[in-house]
């Protein structure tokens, strides 16, 4: 299905835009991309700072103009806008709890990953943090929050020993930042789930054969 008259501005090699990415190809929309380099700092230009103040990627620009920042709000738009199939939960209960465990994933496993890999890579210098301001690496982080998601392995292996996905019976944005968080702790921190964790294993095995998890 084609919306071409919104525009989805991304980095290829941003997780952030990668859940955004896989949530667009499960609802089997398709939106004109424009990619920003964030290696020569394009989020930085007077153009990307005019659609997001922030300068940070995704953001999700309507027909109108009106520019839609931070990854569950843009979400929550396509879901509004596009609701098969349900990403966000269908009844009171689904959404709320799937909301719950979007948002343990992306503070207990995505935020830990970001820490350490911002505090620790050398290309990083002076940005810890994104947005516009710039903020030192602490170094003294970087061993903490490799704890954390090491820790967060071990809690998601427990909640997916109960449940077949991260938020109940079914697919959901949970799942997304999973994966995304995963593959991010994988390639960016060399910090793969160990393959002991056998409930990990089977829900990553399913997960990552969807055809959106190669994007
Ligand atoms: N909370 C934001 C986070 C967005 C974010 O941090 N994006 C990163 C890429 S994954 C970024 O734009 N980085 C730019 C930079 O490092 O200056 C969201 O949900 O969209």
């Amino acid at each position: 299905m084609s919306t071409s008259t919104m525009k989805i501005y991304q980095a290829v090699g941003s997780p952030n835009s990668r859940r955004v990415r896989i949530f667009i190809a499960e609802k089997g929309i398709d939106i004109p991309t424009i990619n920003l380099d964030l290696s020569t700092k394009e989020q930085f230009s007077d153009t990307y700072s005019a659609i997001n103040s922030r300068n940070v990627v995704p953001t999700l620009v309507l027909e109108d103009g009106t520019s839609i920042g931070e990854v569950p709000a843009i979400c929550r738009y396509l879901e509004e806008m596009y609701p098969e199939p349900l990403l966000l939960g269908s009844t009171a209960k689904q959404k709320v709890l799937i909301g719950m465990w979007d948002r343990r994933m992306e503070q207990e496993g995505f935020a830990a990953v970001m820490d350490a890999v911002r505090n620790s890579l050398a290309g990083m210098k002076g940005r810890a943090l994104t947005g516009p301001h710039f903020y030192d690496q602490i170094p003294a982080m970087v061993d903490r929050s490799k704890v954390r998601v090491t820790n967060f392995y071990t809690d998601l292996d427990k909640r997916l020993s109960e449940s077949p996905f991260t938020a109940g019976n079914e697919f959901s944005i949970a799942d997304i930042t999973t994966i995304c968080t995963i593959d991010f702790a994988t390639r960016a921190l060399q910090m793969p789930f160990p393959q002991t964790l056998t409930a990990i294993k089977r829900w990553y095995d399913l997960v990552e054969s969807r055809p959106s998890a190669s994007l």
